[in-house]
């Protein structure tokens, strides 16, 4: 008689039992298992993260900007654990400025990340605690690695959503007070119908 590889979760025997079976649908950022989490950030959620703030009081506040679905296998704050997630960035601008997720810095600086785009045609805005900042191109197959200390915000500049994965550490925690207060120093704005990443200061 074969040995069966399977545990009563249907999970492989040499995975935790806690854990109940997840898969992804790369391309298109599905997630299918129980334990997955979501977050959706609207207009309403974004005050104060755009230039044009009146613009942005003026939409629709329920217009979605992006969601993140993700799975914590372990518990926030757990050291050492991974977490695995997708954001979902939609097309759009506020005035000038292209959507954008809010950013943010881990709370534990020495927590890094990776960052890979399948779908769609973005920026990656990065600074580092000098507030040097700088973008990197995101499109389907480019990988990122994102240092624990460099703040990081995403901005689509096509017209399909952007829909990159990432893997974090479960103890990276956010930091989302010093990007609300300062900002980054630059930002990403339609210029001529084309993008255009403008000094902040
Ligand atoms: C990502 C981000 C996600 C949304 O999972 O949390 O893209 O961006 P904001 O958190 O800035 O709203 C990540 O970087 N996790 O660490
Ligand atoms: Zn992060």
């Amino acid at each position: 008689m074969k040995p069966s590889l399977q545990n009563a979760e249907g999970g492989l025997q040499a995975s935790s039992p806690k854990i109940a079976k997840v898969t992804i649908e790369w391309f298109s950022g599905k997630m299918n298992g129980l334990p997955i989490q979501e977050s959706v950030k609207k207009l309403s959620d974004l005050h104060q993260i755009f230039l044009d703030e009146a613009a942005r009081a003026s939409m629709d506040q329920d217009q979605e900007v992006y969601r993140v679905r993700w799975w914590a296998p372990v518990p926030p704050g757990d050291e050492g654990g991974l977490f695995w997630g997708v954001t979902t960035l939609n097309p759009g601008k506020v005035g000038d400025e292209y959507f954008m997720t809010h950013g943010h810095s881990h709370a534990n600086r020495t927590r890094a990340e990776y960052y890979t785009p399948v779908s769609g045609n973005g920026l990656l805005i990065r600074m580092d605690e000098r507030r040097v900042t700088w973008a990197e191109e995101m499109m389907p197959g480019t990988l990122h690695y994102l240092r624990g200390e460099h703040a990081h915000r995403v901005v689509n500049i096509g017209d399909e959503p952007l829909i990159f994965w990432a893997c974090w550490g479960s103890d990276a925690g956010y930091d989302y007070g010093t990007i609300r207060e300062h900002g980054f120093g630059a930002r990403v704005m339609e210029r001529d119908g084309l993008p255009a990443v403008i000094p902040n200061e």
